[in-house]
């Protein structure tokens, strides 16, 4: 077991309740199995960075036009993580200002089209985001939202409902992307739609980034007007996101960032966002993006050989959605019990669900996180059958620890590589 008190010594002589709370927590992240689909294991590279002293630097504006002193190095920061996002994505320009994946979806509405506006986004309970035009967000608030949805049958969107939804409404943006679907999205197709109805279209692959430059899923670059992702899920970089566009919406949305919205840019994060870019762009992360197709991929056969029905009846991409309508245990609960036998997951609406968000129906499984841990197909066969075994014997708190203990014993075996811890 390592010792993590050595990562957090000056914290500890500082605060030690706040060491001990990170020291308990990085032990958590090492000795559980962390299947919540937008997380991972950054580098150490990556860590480094973002505590860095570029926390202490203000940085208002871009490159070489800034409204404080002093930036040197936070400049050529910058424009390294620009450059390497370029490449990597094969975008002409973009932004690696953004918060998070919220503010940057805002950025791109905020550039592409006016308060009242429509839009037309997926709808969450179908597996889209917040911010694509649910209800209770700034985009149903500040924009005219219109939803789409995947279809009764087979679960997979609705190209056809998509198109005759922008025909009746004239959307000025067309969103895609999502947070819980396990399928391939066609962005060609949704580019299509978009044109022929005059809307821009805004591809969100927050969840996908990764996948699309270790080329196992298509990338909406090409194709669509604005790309946003945050760049530490299966991307595995810092807590933040950018913004990818053409060369004529580059004005727009840099605008939109700052001043319209942001304030000074976060530049520790920009350095982190540099540093995981270079890391993305080798072999070995091609290597990871397979990996994870087929880890997705045997969890989800293993899971329906135990008789879990999953929405789709599989997953092409890092992630799957069980449907545990079937079972006796629906996903609060059975996310509760599984946090009992180490394994860490999202209770999850499943498309269609009768039962309220807050207390649904499903589970949403992710390996982006156990893939960088090195846990491989055997691993996924071992997890398919816990997760069974809890399923049978939630109420049984002996056996879930019992479970946890074998969890235990596993993630010390397969520890997380030093070089993301
Ligand atoms: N909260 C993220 C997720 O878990 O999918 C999306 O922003």
């Amino acid at each position: 077991m390592r010792d993590f008190a050595e990562r957090v010594q000056f914290i500890q002589r500082q605060d030690p309740e706040v060491a001990d709370l990170l020291i308990r927590e990085q032990e958590r992240q090492e000795l559980v199995i962390r299947l919540i689909a937008s997380e991972n294991y950054v580098s150490r590279a990556v860590m480094e960075a973002t505590g860095s002293c570029l926390t202490n630097k203000y940085s208002e504006g871009y490159p070489g036009k800034r409204y404080y002193q002093g930036q040197e190095f936070v400049d050529k920061i910058e424009l390294l993580a620009i450059e390497r996002a370029k490449a990597l994505f094969g975008a002409e320009h973009v932004n690696v200002q953004p918060y998070s994946g919220s503010p940057a979806n805002l950025a791109a509405y905020y550039a592409l089209a006016e308060p009242g506006d429509t839009i037309l986004g997926m709808s969450l309970p179908h597996g889209g985001h917040l911010t694509h035009g649910w209800k209770v967000n700034f985009s149903a608030r500040f924009y005219h939202a219109v939803q789409y949805p995947i279809r009764p049958d087979t679960c997979l969107i609705d190209y056809d409902e998509v198109a005759r939804l922008a025909r009746e409404h004239k959307p000025k943006i067309i969103v895609c992307g999502a947070s819980a679907y396990p399928r391939i999205i066609d962005f060609t197709r949704f580019a299509e739609i978009a044109h022929e109805v005059g809307a821009s279209l805004v591809a969100d692959i927050a969840h996908i980034a990764g996948l699309v430059v270790a080329g196992v899923h298509p990338s909406p670059v090409p194709v669509a007007d604005v790309v946003t992702t945050t760049t530490h899920k299966s991307l595995r970089g810092p807590r933040g996101a950018i913004i990818l566009c053409r060369a004529q919406y580059a004005k727009s949305i840099d605008t939109a960032v700052f001043p319209a919205l942001q304030g000074g840019p976060h530049n520790h994060t920009t350095a982190a966002m540099a540093v995981a870019f270079r890391e993305a762009s080798t072999p070995a992360f091609k290597a990871y993006g397979r990996a994870i197709i087929e880890n997705a991929r045997t969890l989800a056969a293993e899971l329906m050989s135990y008789g879990f029905t999953l929405v789709t009846g599989g997953t092409d991409n890092h992630l799957m959605l069980v449907d545990l309508s079937n079972k006796r245990i629906p996903g609060k609960p059975m996310a509760r019990a599984l946090e009992q036998a180490g394994i860490i997951c999202n209770c999850n609406s499943v498309p269609f669900d009768t039962r309220p968000p807050f207390d649904p129906s499903g589970i949403r499984l992710g390996v982006c996180a156990v893939t960088t841990r090195g846990f491989g197909p055997d691993e996924m066969r071992l997890i398919a059958r816990w997760i069974h075994e809890v399923a049978e014997h939630h109420d049984d708190p002996a056996r879930l620890a019992s479970i946890r203990a074998a969890v235990r014993e596993l993630c010390l075996a397969k520890p997380v590589p030093d070089v993301f811890v």
